[in-house]
């Protein structure tokens, strides 16, 4: 097999781009479902799905078809004028998740900056804390975007080095600690913001209950429960939505990432009227943000998550994948953590990190992504068959078998 034409393309990359990234040596020219397929005419199984944020499987007909209809009428308004797709779109957005209001973005980190925005401004409004103290609870480890003011709170020193000086008013406590979460409440308190499970911190589960504890202590103290879920959201841990898994409904809920079905960047903060009234008229905004095309394939790529039960899928093949993993008894392994189709395998640190392991699962056909260092992060497309993960695990044993 040459591979003339991936390293050129590779070089022309490496020669323009700056090198925030360090990919795999792969280059992907065609997707379709849970299949990707690169330059060289070699096909692999998907398991990143971009993040989560594919959900839906690569170019799904309806969402495709959804984004040129709308793309033959009106892609862009700004919100200096209504269009006649975000309403229908925000209106089934809140009727599926069940909250009064949405305010509808682009990326994760604009989605989470709109709530940090709404945590602090109710905080003043509503709570009566002090002008510019409000201060927002945060968890180690966690990954929210990289706009200055959601590193500022990141515990990672790399996603900070040079980037200073950095936004005050957040406070970090352990996650999944729900005592040290109530000792770190204060009256300025405004918000907790947290990941029901933290998808860059490697995958990580919070112990049994604590999501329901953030739920009464935030209530017991009036503070605002935010829940990221752009990457957990949306059916990827076998709910519609993490919190589901405690019933802790968060009072801000922040998604990104499948609600634009890999197709196209939509994000969106959802609330009460009462915390997204906070809002008056030139307060925030966003040109792309609710414009009419992503609002057409954010229906779409909703519609598809429940005609398809992607939820369903994800719990029922999750709970399958995760077997077959554990099947395999790896002597690599420390550790197979996860919920649904988010699959963490942690490597023993004694065999190195877990990138050699994904360069030789992508010799295989799959493509997988290390996070922090020792993890190898499984997480197809929603839409994946228990073949296709029959197929997955063959090439995995061989891989992770002793
Ligand atoms: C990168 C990780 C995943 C997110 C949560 C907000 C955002 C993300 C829970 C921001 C984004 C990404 C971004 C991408 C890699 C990636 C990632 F490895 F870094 F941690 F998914 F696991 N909240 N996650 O996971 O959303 O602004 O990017 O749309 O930064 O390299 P965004």
């Amino acid at each position: 097999m040459s591979l003339a034409r991936t390293e050129e393309f590779i070089r022309e990359v490496e020669q323009y781009s700056a090198r925030n990234y360090n990919p795999l040596p792969v280059v992907i020219k065609k997707g379709e479902g849970v299949w990707v397929f690169d330059i060289e005419g070699n096909r692999y199984l998907d398991m990143l799905s971009a993040y989560s944020a594919v959900n839906q499987g690569h170019r799904h007909p309806k969402i495709i078809q959804a984004l040129i209809s709308q793309a033959e009428k009106i892609t862009l308004t700004s919100r200096a004028f209504h269009n006649e797709t975000m309403g229908p779109f925000l209106k089934k957005l809140c009727e599926i998740a069940g909250y009064e209001k949405a305010l509808p973005m682009n990326t994760g980190a604009e989605a989470v900056e709109t709530a940090i925005k709404t945590a602090r401004k109710w905080g003043q409004l509503k709570k009566g804390v002090p002008e510019n103290q409000g201060e927002i609870i945060v968890c180690e480890n966690n990954f929210h975007g990289r706009t200055v003011t959601i590193i500022s709170f990141s515990s990672e020193e790399q996603y900070r080095f040079g980037f200073g000086p950095f936004t005050p008013g957040f406070v970090t406590v352990p996650f999944g600690d729900a005592a040290a979460l109530e000792a770190a409440i204060g009256p300025n308190t405004v918000a907790v913001l947290a990941e029901p499970i933290q998808g860059e911190g490697g995958v990580l589960v919070p112990p049994d209950g604590y999501l329901a504890r953030m739920r009464e202590l935030t209530r017991k103290h009036n503070v605002l429960m935010m829940l990221d879920e752009i990457q957990t959201g949306l059916g990827r841990t076998g709910k519609l939505f993490a919190y589901e898994h405690e019933g802790a409904k968060p009072d801000v809920l922040i998604l990104g990432k499948a609600l634009g079905g890999g197709v196209y960047p939509v994000s969106a903060v959802l609330a009460s009227g009462e915390v997204l009234g906070v809002f008056a008229p030139g307060d925030h905004g966003s040109t792309f943000g609710g414009n009419p095309l992503g609002a057409a394939v954010g229906i779409a790529a909703l519609e598809v998550l429940l005609e398809e039960d992607l939820p369903g899928r994800a719990n029922e093949l999750g709970r399958y994948f995760t077997a077959g993993l554990e099947d395999i008894n790896s002597p690599y392994v420390r550790e197979i953590r996860g919920k649904g189709l988010l699959i963490g395998v942690e490597i023993k640190k004694e065999y190195g990190s877990a990138r050699p392991f994904c360069e030789r699962l992508m010799a295989e056909g799959l493509l997988c992504k290390e996070t922090h260092e020792q993890t190898i992060r499984f997480a197809p497309p929603l839409v994946i068959t228990k073949e296709d993960i029959d197929w997955a695990l063959e090439r995995i044993r061989k891989v992770l078998g002793a």
